[in-house]
């Protein structure tokens, strides 16, 4: 079974304990957060082999990333010290509904160091997938340019590449920057895994079926639109499929949903399933994860999964 392979930048994520602004919380909970490691950790917890490429600096939080990433059972080998920058950090609001408050202490970050010459070395023959999203390009040139690089390297050694855009404005410096450069690597993958609110922002539609055809239009091969708590739609252009998501009484926190969705439609079509079938797991574990405070501790083994889908009713419209 071959390895998935995913770059991004890890950060402490310090949760707040209590609601209310950032700025008068007295209490936080520490744990981990990066978008492309919440899939790394929903990959190896459904027992894939996982390779997670990054830098952290010199300091006790880049000790417990990696940490962090050894006791999930992730390759931490191409996890490098950089003893000139720092490791990123963030703090998340607690919330009773909507999308809780972030602040992020990341510019000039380790993972912003990431360079071309971080992927020189990299063999890709044991790799069948390789997973990015729109946060690394988003961290620095250098970052932007190892996000093509691997992308085009990925592509001649018939590597499958999937992409989330993962829009993370407050990263760029203007709006035009953010879109062209993500129309550009979204044109660049085989699968892309928008949400709907981004189909609007990089190419000003807003139905799902259009969303999935203008992503295609593009030059993805699949594209895979989430509609949060509703479901989702896949198109290749001329087959499309809709599912509905799986209904949860009450969202906790709404982070690390679509990571949880990448995690389950990615491990379901590596293990041979239709994309029916994965985008239904991919439902089933953005719903599971929108039911922790954490960014990734929803993300199921088999078992849990397995129990979730049996014990929770579908979205009807
Ligand atoms: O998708 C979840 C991520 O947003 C979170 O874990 C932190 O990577 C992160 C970011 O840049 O917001």
């Amino acid at each position: 079974q071959g390895a998935v392979l995913l770059v991004g930048e890890p950060m402490v994520l310090f949760t707040a304990e209590q609601t209310g602004d950032l700025q008068h919380v007295q209490r936080f909970n520490a744990s981990i957060a990066g978008a492309e490691l919440n899939v790394a950790v929903g990959l190896t917890r459904l027992g894939r082999k996982v390779v997670y490429l990054t830098r952290v600096g010199q300091d006790p939080f880049g000790v417990k990333i990696r940490e962090f990433l050894q006791r999930e059972g992730i390759d931490d080998s191409q996890l490098k010290v950089d003893p000139h920058h720092s490791t990123g950090f963030m703090l998340k609001s607690k919330v009773t509904q909507g999308d809780p408050a972030t602040a992020y202490w990341r510019a000039g970050s380790a993972a912003s160091a990431l360079g071309p010459s971080d992927i020189e070395q990299v063999d890709l023959s044991g790799i069948t997938l390789l997973h990015l999203t729109g946060i690394l390009p988003a961290l620095s040139p250098s970052a932007a340019q190892v996000t093509r690089a691997l992308m085009d390297k990925a592509h001649s050694d018939g590597v499958f590449v999937s992409f989330d855009p993962n829009l993370r404005p407050a990263l760029w410096e203007s709006q035009e920057a953010m879109c062209s450069t993500m129309r550009d690597l979204c044109s660049r993958a085989d699968l892309v895994l928008p949400g709907i609110g981004e189909g609007e922002q990089l190419f000003g539609v807003s139905k799902i079926e259009e969303i999935g055809q203008a992503f295609v239009r593009n030059g993805a091969h699949y594209a895979v639109v989430k509609d949060g708590p509703r479901g989702a739609y896949a198109t290749d252009g001329t087959h499309a499929v809709y599912v509905p998501a799986f209904v949860v009484s009450k969202v906790v926190d709404t982070v690390g949903a679509g990571d949880g969705f990448a995690a389950g439609l990615l491990s379901a079509l590596l293990e041979g399933q239709t994309f029916g079938q994965a985008m239904e797991r991919a439902c089933a574990i953005g719903a599971m994860q929108t039911q922790v405070v954490s960014d990734n501790e929803g993300l199921p083994s088999p078992q849990e999964l397995k129990a979730f889908m049996s014990s929770h009713p579908r979205y009807q419209a």
